[in-house]
């Protein structure tokens, strides 16, 4: 959200006696208003399936850089930055030239990856209730929808995203889109996704892109996802 959250506001405060807070004529490219959300959990927490390496390079060198180039692609368009990521991304075409290829990348990817670390998890449990229901009869079941998904991942050619999108009626679909698009820019939401850049996996699985995506499974966490499919049905899942 385009506002200080509470970590950044006392972080603020602190610095009161130096600076004056948050002036954006100070210029840093890289100050907000959008923000890097930690990761919800220790960056070995995934281990084995997923390297904490992987997971550092990840969160903190390549969603970072979404994160500041994001910031940097806004910085002189006071509106545009005061809108939800969600908003914005959905209405590209509104953002101006100049900047909407520069937008729809780091916005996908900053988008992208938010979504990413919460959908993950140690001990993320199995699907209960209607998320099960709705994997059962939109999907054919678990076993089939890992295969649908898995086969539609591996089917993407270079970078890109295998998303399950949740209507708000409830139904689920599997689709892809390259680099960093994501279904937010059709106005859809994303109950979860799997990324399927190099360098989600490079480090540990190499070329073996089928292998890390069966692993991947491991680390879905259910009751983040059942979560979110409560919030998707009711129009309060943003990202
Ligand atoms: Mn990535």
């Amino acid at each position: 959200m385009p506002t200080l959250n509470r970590r950044g506001f006392i972080a603020g405060a602190a610095a009161l006696s130096t600076y004056v807070i948050a002036d954006r004529s100070w210029g840093q490219a890289a100050q907000g208003p959008f923000e890097l959300p930690p990761l919800p959990y220790a960056a070995d927490a995934l281990e084995p399936h997923i390297d904490a390496r992987t997971m550092e390079l990840h969160h903190d060198r390549h969603h970072a850089s979404y994160v500041n180039n994001l910031n940097e692609a806004v910085s002189d368009h006071s509106e545009l930055a005061r809108r939800p990521l969600e908003e914005i991304l959905a209405n590209l075409n509104d953002v101006p030239e100049s900047i909407r290829t520069k937008v729809r990348n780091n916005g996908g990817g900053h988008a992208n990856h938010t979504m990413f670390w919460q959908v993950m998890g140690p001990g993320g449990g199995e699907p209960q209730g209607e998320l099960r229901n709705a994997i059962e009869r939109d999907l054919g079941g678990m076993e089939q929808m890992q295969q649908t998904f898995n086969d539609a991942a591996s089917g993407v050619f270079g970078s890109g995203w295998a998303f399950v999108t949740a209507a708000k009626d409830g139904r689920l679909a599997i689709v892809t889109r390259p680099n960093q698009d994501t279904p937010l820019m059709g106005g859809e939401r994303v109950l979860f996704g799997n990324d399927v850049w190099e360098h989600a996996y490079y480090l540990k699985y190499q070329n073996r892109r089928g292998e890390y995506l069966k692993s991947w499974w491991n680390v879905a966490n259910w009751n983040a996802i059942g979560e979110r499919y409560g919030r998707a049905k009711v129009g309060m899942l943003e990202l």
